[in-house]
Order: structure tokens, then C-alpha cells, then sequence
């Protein structure tokens, strides 16, 4: 598929820092120090309800960690998957009584657009599940015949037993896992599975259900975890930097996919660091499809929202919390980005080399945009009440917030 258009990255003078981020895997922060290529895989959305603020909070997260690798001259390899063949789809077209490729083409059309709107960095390789079939089946086919992969009534399911390094990723216990199983796409009451947990990875065609040939396996379409490992794996190899989503994608997603990345290399862990943003709420529960308590992004720009104050209301949050979505947060957020553009369309300033750094040093550090906004914010208050004399003050800070926060002032 194609991905969107990529807005400039100003480059900025020195050089940035390595990334220390939280690791879910380890449970503490890491350095990663990749060579002159960094890999990051981010779970790309399931094309139904996009894009609402909890989706483009998490993008935001990932798309921070791209510009503190950008600004260390490093270049970035970026894969990012569409899940545009699964259940939750397949029930939200019959549900409103359309055509599911319609309404995956359509959702997957105004992700574009918000990302686009919101300056997100495109991934070099965007990759739907459907396209991603003919890619999925030998692995699903290798799985099965290492013996980590089982037939039930014509559906093939993943042995979790036949990983030593289950459970490493998200380092729950067994009850806590078979609840997040049926949450979160699994079957653990399903009867004849070896383990509740195992999950599908490819299943047989149903009635009335799109199916695409299988070889071996019959005609059927992929499992939701197989999906990312094939892609992952096909562009960026094993044992890239980051595997990132939202906080609910640790268990069972990418612990699954870590366990068939594991039996199919003989290597643990697939990604580097396993990355994980915290849940946006609204009117307290978590923003979810399920729910239908939702803010879309596109609703805010059509209401005459610029992106850049939701951007900003977005990096107000430290990307692991969980937080809240209110009118005030954006209300703030708009004011913010106003005291910011008057700031630098002063035409002289106060110098703004430390500045540069302070930034620098809070996204180097777990990604504390907070802590970026706030020496911004410092820098603004002197500069609004100042005649300096540094003409070229406004423009590097405007170069910064672009370059290493995707704000254009
Ligand atoms: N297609 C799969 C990943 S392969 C999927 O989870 N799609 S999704 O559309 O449900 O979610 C896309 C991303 O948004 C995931 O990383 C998910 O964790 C994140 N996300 C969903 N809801 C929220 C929320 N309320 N707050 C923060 N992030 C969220
Ligand atoms: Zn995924």
C-alpha cells in the first residue's frame, strides 16, 4: 500500500542524543544504539473508527522516537502493517451493511489524511494483512511443520508450549493472561486447544468470509499475530530496534508474535525493545471501538482545530501514562501553540542554543515530551517579555519544534 507524504525534517545543528527508552520486555529503561540504520516495527491500525485520539497519541509516540534517531544522523527504517483482513472488521461492514475492502480502503484513506495533517513520519513500507498472504502462509507452514503449530477442525493454532521464552514480553502471570486472551481477540474456552492461550494462526474459510488460498493449509485468511511477525520479518529482519503500540498490544499481540519469531529463528527477542504507550481515556474509560466513546482527529480538524494544537495537546502527556482527553486539555494545548507563534515571529530573540538541547536531552530520555514542552515554554515566556538581539533565535527554535516535536509554528 502507500503510505503518505513525509513533511521536511529541518536538520538541526550538532547532534542528538541516544534513545533511552522503556523496555516492557526487561521492565527498565534501555539504550538503544543502533548502527547508522535504526528498525522499528508500530502496529498499524485495524481500518474501523481511525483515527481517534488514543490511536493518534500512541502514532505520536513512535513518530518522536524517528526524530530522536533523524537528529542523531541516523537513518530510519519504518514499517508500519494495516490489519485490513480480520474479525472486528469483518463484523463492524456487516454490522452497517457494507463492503469490508470499502470500509478498510476508506478508513485506511483518512488515517492517511490525520497523519498526513499531523505530521506523523511515513513508514518506508506500508503493509496490508491481504497483502502480506502469500507471505504469511510459508510461515505458518514452517511453524506447523517444526511442530509448534496444531490442526483443529480445519484451523491451525500456535503452541505456546513450544516457546521456552513464553511469556518473556509481558511478564504476566497465567490468570491475568487467559482474561486478556478472550479480551483481546483469543478463544481460551475454545474446546480441543492444547493451551487456552494458543492462538490462531491461520483460519479455515468460513461462509460468507473473504478466504485466500492457503497451499498446505486450505484456503483461509491469516491470524492477527502471524500478520506482524511476517511483515517485521520481511522488512526489517529479526532483532530490530523497536516493536511499538498501544499498552493493550503487549499481551497477547507481540508476546505471540515474539513466540513465533522465537520458533521460527531461534532467537528472542524479535525486537530490541518492546515499547508500549498508555491508554487515552474519555469520560473516564478508556477511548475504545467497543465503547464508541471516541474523539476523531478528523472531527477537530473539520471543527477548525489546527493539527498543531492537537498535536500538542498530544505531547502534553508523557507517552506511558494513561490519561485523559478533556476540552481543557485542548484549550491549553491552543494557547500554547498561540503564545509559541508569537514568540518566534519576533523578529530577534534570546539566544536558543541551550534550548536545543534542553529538548533534545527530555525526548533522549524516554521520550519526556512533557519535559520538551516545558523548556520550550521557558524559552517563550523570557522571549515574549525580552528585546533580544539574536536574530537568529526564532528560526532555530522553530527548525526544533518542527524537526524533533512535528510542530510547525
Ligand atoms: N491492527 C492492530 C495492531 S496490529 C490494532 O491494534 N489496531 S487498532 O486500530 O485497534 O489500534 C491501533 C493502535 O492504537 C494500537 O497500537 C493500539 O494499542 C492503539 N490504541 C487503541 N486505542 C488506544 C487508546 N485509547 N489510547 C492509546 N492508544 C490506543
Ligand atoms: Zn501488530
Amino acid at each position: 500500500m502507500h503510505a503518505w507524504p513525509a513533511s521536511e525534517v529541518p536538520a538541526l545543528p550538532g547532534k542528538g542524543r541516544d534513545l533511552q527508552i522503556h523496555d516492557t520486555a526487561t521492565q527498565g529503561t534501555i539504550t538503544l544504539a543502533p548502527g547508522p540504520v535504526a528498525r522499528i516495527y508500530v502496529c498499524g491500525i485495524t481500518p474501523y473508527d481511525a483515527t481517534h485520539i488514543g490511536h493518534a497519541a500512541t502514532y505520536n509516540a513512535f513518530d518522536l522516537v524517528q526524530r530522536v534517531w533523524l537528529d542523531t544522523k541516523r537513518q530510519v527504517i519504518y514499517v508500519q502493517n494495516v490489519t485490513d483482513v480480520d474479525d472486528p472488521l469483518l463484523e463492524r461492514a456487516l454490522r452497517d451493511n457494507q463492503d469490508w475492502t470499502e470500509l478498510a480502503e476508506r478508513e485506511t484513506a483518512l488515517f492517511r489524511e490525520d497523519m498526513t495533517a499531523l505530521r506523523m513520519l511515513p513508514p518506508q513500507h506500508y503493509i496490508g494483512a491481504v497483502e502480506a498472504i502469500p507471505g504469511i502462509v510459508p510461515l505458518v507452514e514452517r511453524l506447523r511443520d517444526a511442530g509448534a503449530a496444531y490442526e483443529l477442525d480445519g484451523d491451525v493454532y500456535f503452541s505456546v508450549e513450544s516457546d521456552p521464552n513464553f511469556g518473556k514480553v509481558s511478564n504476566l502471570d497465567a490468570e491475568a493472561m487467559r482474561l486478556l486472551s478472550a479480551e483481546r481477540g483469543g478463544d481460551p474456552d475454545r474446546v480441543g486447544k492444547k493451551n487456552p492461550l494458543d492462538p490462531m494462526l491461520w483460519m479455515a474459510a468460513r461462509p460468507g468470509e473473504p478466504s485466500w488460498d492457503g497451499g498446505s493449509l486450505g484456503r483461509g485468511r491469516p491470524g492477527w499475530h502471524i500478520e506482524c511477525v511476517a511483515i517485521a520479518l520481511d522488512h526489517l529482519g529479526m532483532t530490530f530496534d523497536i516493536q511499538g503500540g498501544g499498552s493493550d498490544l503487549a499481551f497477547p499481540h507481540h508476546e505471540m508474535g515474539a513466540s513465533h519469531a522465537q520458533v521460527l529463528t531461534g532467537e528472542f527477542p524479535m525486537a530490541k525493545a518492546y515499547v508500549h504507550a498508555g491508554m487515552v481515556a474519555l469520560h473516564g474509560e478508556k477511548m475504545s471501538k467497543s465503547k464508541g466513546n471516541l474523539v476523531f482527529v478528523s472531527a477537530l480538524r473539520r471543527a477548525g482545530v489546527d493539527p498543531a494544537a492537537i498535536r500538542l495537546a498530544l505531547l502534553s502527556h508523557h507517552y506511558r501514562a494513561d490519561w485523559e482527553w478533556t476540552d481543557e486539555v485542548l484549550a491549553e494545548a491552543v494557547a500554547r501553540l498561540e503564545r509559541w507563534r508569537a514568540a518566534v515571529s519576533r523578529p530577534d530573540g534570546i539566544p536558543a542554543d541551550d534550548l536545543v538541547e534542553e529538548v533534545r536531552e527530555a525526548l533522549s530520555n524516554d521520550l519526556n515530551a512533557p519535559a520538551a514542552l516545558a523548556a520550550v515554554d521557558r524559552w517563550v515566556e523570557r522571549q515574549l517579555v525580552t528585546d533580544g538581539d539574536d536574530e537568529s533565535a526564532p528560526g532555530l527554535v522553530s527548525r526544533t519544534v518542527d524537526a524533533l516535536l512535528g510542530v510547525a509554528l
